[in-house]
């Protein structure tokens, strides 16, 4: 018999933390978000905000945990596991929204009021199929708890309306309420994404008063539920590993494109993305 040498342990990981919505039909949420974490070589803890019913059909129903149980979930999961970024979804209420504050409160330095770590807010609030993902009264607390504490927020058109109270239905009417709502939380960056727009530009706005545009090519497929969760998991990923703003917007670009250039076809309304692309070499 031939000696065998056992296999020594990998590298310790960074570890991603995902406080999001679970989509039993994996095309977005925690799920959705778990697999972009793992095409991206990280670890990947999870917290659920809220269970929802729906296929790639639509949503049927929506129902947040208690703050009571996120509350402690966060707090297990910080005390064994914690995190080097986090990724925030679908919170549902606010109860949810503010214990997710509280949270991160918790975990900042007394000399700041942000975490030490990149946080990424995908600012979740209506699904693609027009279910509320988060309660209209919620809105004010995200507004005023928790905005405050993020280093990142990731609205598409419509979310940046809802959050700045102005009109966006064109690029520069991105960039000006882009700007009014950093001005409100100056140590804010964010993306405003236009990838449910054609073509899918991107602006990427940061606290020093930087903006770059990101282009991107229109893919027509009906492979595009949860595009916004996997943008800004892969967004968060890059920043982990790392990456400067602008590279990171740009991979996690491509690779959503990829993913969605890459999705087989499959469910009976807007199909999930192919998540897992890069692994797919393995096999
Ligand atoms: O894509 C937004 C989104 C995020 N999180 C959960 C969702 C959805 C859309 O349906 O269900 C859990």
């Amino acid at each position: 018999m031939t000696p065998t040498s056992s296999p020594s342990p990998a590298a310790k990981p960074f570890v991603a933390l995902a406080i999001a919505g679970y989509d039993p039909s994996s095309g977005a949420g925690i799920t959705a978000d778990l697999q972009a974490f793992h095409a991206h070589g990280l670890f990947a803890t999870t917290a659920i905000t809220a269970l929802t019913v729906q296929s790639t059909l639509g949503v049927a129903a929506v129902e947040p945990v208690s703050g009571d149980l996120l509350r402690r979930t966060l707090e297990h999961l910080q005390n064994d596991l914690p995190p080097d970024g986090i990724k925030i979804g679908m919170l549902g209420s606010a109860e949810i929204v503010s214990t997710v504050a509280e949270f991160l409160r918790s975990i900042a330095p007394r000399t700041t009021s942000k975490p030490p770590i990149p946080i990424v807010l995908d600012t979740v609030l209506i699904s693609s199929s027009g279910t509320r993902l988060l309660a209209p009264q919620a809105l004010q607390t995200l507004r005023e708890d928790l905005l405050p504490l993020v280093g990142w927020a990731t609205p598409n058109w419509h979310e940046l309306a809802l959050l700045s109270g102005q009109a966006v239905t064109s690029m520069p009417q991105g960039q000006s309420a882009a700007t009014a709502l950093m001005s409100t939380y100056p140590t804010l960056n964010l993306i405003v994404t236009g990838g449910d727009q054609d073509p899918p530009t991107d602006l990427l706005c940061l606290a020093d008063g930087t903006l770059q545009t990101l282009y991107g090519e229109h893919i027509e497929s009906r492979s595009t539920h949860g595009t916004g969760c996997a943008f800004s998991t892969a967004f968060l990923s890059n920043l982990i590993f790392k990456k400067t703003p602008l590279d990171a917007a740009k991979s996690a670009k491509h690779y959503v494109a990829e993913a969605i250039r890459r999705a087989p076809p499959i469910g009976h309304g807007k199909g999930p993305l192919n998540l897992l692309w890069p692994l797919h070499e393995i096999r």
